[in-house]
């Protein structure tokens, strides 16, 4: 299905551009294949992608403004126009032949909104290296890729029932319209990966808005997968077509892709990623500046793929000893809690603060993450430099 006559390379992605031309300190180049502006004060743009910064979202409201919203592109944002744009489900699980569904068939449909996270499974990968000593390959991320958004769609379950979905049906996969994929000279196509249907059917949303508004064009417009609790990446971006079908699917996506590959993990991988683990982050900047002997009400906000966060505790001490942090929302089960915590630090020098959280399952950050060669899924505590003045 996929052409291979169209490449990645649009000329527009700075991560191609020669070593060297940038200088750092210097203001990002302008287009790396985003649509919106990305102000260095905001955001920390690598290659095609960029990352929220924590300290931007300090004392900010619960969800992540769109003009703050991580964005990770494998290629560049389309512009579509969502008066031709369809969304076309066809394949061996539907009992008919393919349906098509326009932007006003969609709009029309029973809506439902969900407030949830999307987060790159390679959030906070960077730490592998500065925090356990490890080296990964992949986009180094901190830890701000993720964001909260409400998402407003139709259930995927709706449009499959819509598009006669049979019994037959064992697996999905939604695909993008952006371009092609080029790893590396191998072009992988468009971006898809896999969906089980017992997630889809569970509570996958079509989305056509975020915080209340049509989707930014770099965040899916016309319409977006939103899948709660999940790797970043099976949330596809500009949904073009979901093939359903009687076998089961794989993709790059799900084979090499976004698996845990390297020693401790199976020859080929782990599964594919699925579900998040439990993360925290101070409203900081990295490092941060603080003074001396005055109380500072730090923020932050800690999240989990698994359930609502029930505890948040902080650390001064490198976790000799833990107090707990003061928990600031209604827990949404598939979004972030925010928590505030007072802190005097006593006398001049560098030290890291922690904190860490746990969810309503169980679930806590360990000390250390599960190393892999693609850096995904670094859960661990993090430790994040200060400088008291
Ligand atoms: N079509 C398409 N969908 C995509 C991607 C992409 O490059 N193309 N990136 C995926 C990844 S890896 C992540 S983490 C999320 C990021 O969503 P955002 O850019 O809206 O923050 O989109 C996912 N959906
Ligand atoms: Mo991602």
């Amino acid at each position: 299905m996929d052409t291979r006559s169209t490449t990645a390379e649009d000329g527009r992605e700075p991560g191609r551009t020669a070593p060297g031309a940038r200088r750092a300190g210097q203001a990002p180049p302008a287009r790396p294949g985003i649509r919106k502006p990305l102000p260095p004060r905001l955001f920390a743009v690598h290659g095609t992608n960029a990352e929220t910064r924590w300290e931007a979202l300090r004392g900010a409201d619960y969800l992540t403004p769109d003009d703050l919203f991580f964005v990770r592109n494998h290629t560049a944002t389309p512009l579509i126009d969502a008066a031709t744009w369809r969304l076309t489900l066809w394949g061996d699980g539907l009992d008919g032949g393919p349906v098509a569904f326009t932007y006003r068939d969609i709009l029309g449909m029973p809506a439902e909104t969900v407030t949830a996270f999307i987060e790159c499974a390679g959030n906070g990968r960077v730490l592998y290296g500065e925090q356990q000593g490890q080296e990964v390959s992949g986009t180094p991320w901190r830890l701000g890729a993720v964001g909260v958004a409400r998402w407003r769609g139709v259930r995927l379950a709706t449009i499959l029932r819509r598009a006669g979905m049979g019994d037959r049906a064992v697996a999905l996969m939604p695909r993008g319209l952006d371009a092609d994929y080029v790893e590396a000279g191998e072009n992988l196509g468009r971006v898809r990966r896999p969906l089980p249907v017992a997630k889809a059917l569970d509570d996958v949303l079509v989305a056509y808005e975020m915080n209340g508004r049509p989707l930014p064009p770099d965040h899916g417009y016309p319409a977006r997968l939103v899948v709660p609790g999940w790797a970043g990446v099976a949330s596809i971006k500009w949904l073009g077509d979901v093939e359903v079908s009687a076998r089961p699917l794989e993709s790059p996506w799900s084979t090499r892709l976004y698996r845990m590959h390297g020693p401790g993990h199976p020859p080929g991988g782990g599964p594919p990623l699925t579900r998040m683990g439990v993360k925290s982050a101070f409203e900081l900047p990295w490092p941060a500046r603080l003074q001396a002997g005055r109380e500072h009400l730090l923020r932050g906000r800690s999240w989990s793929g698994h359930g609502r966060v029930v505890l948040v505790e902080v650390s001064d001490d490198e976790g000799v000893s833990w107090r707990p942090a003061r928990l600031r929302d209604d827990r949404h089960p598939r979004g972030w809690v925010r928590w505030t915590f007072p802190w005097t630090p006593r006398q001049a020098g560098e030290l890291r603060l922690l904190a860490r959280a746990a969810d309503e399952t169980g679930a806590r950050q360990p000390g250390s993450a599960a190393c892999n060669t693609l850096g995904y899924g670094f859960d661990a505590v993090v430790r994040h430099p200060v400088v008291v003045t």
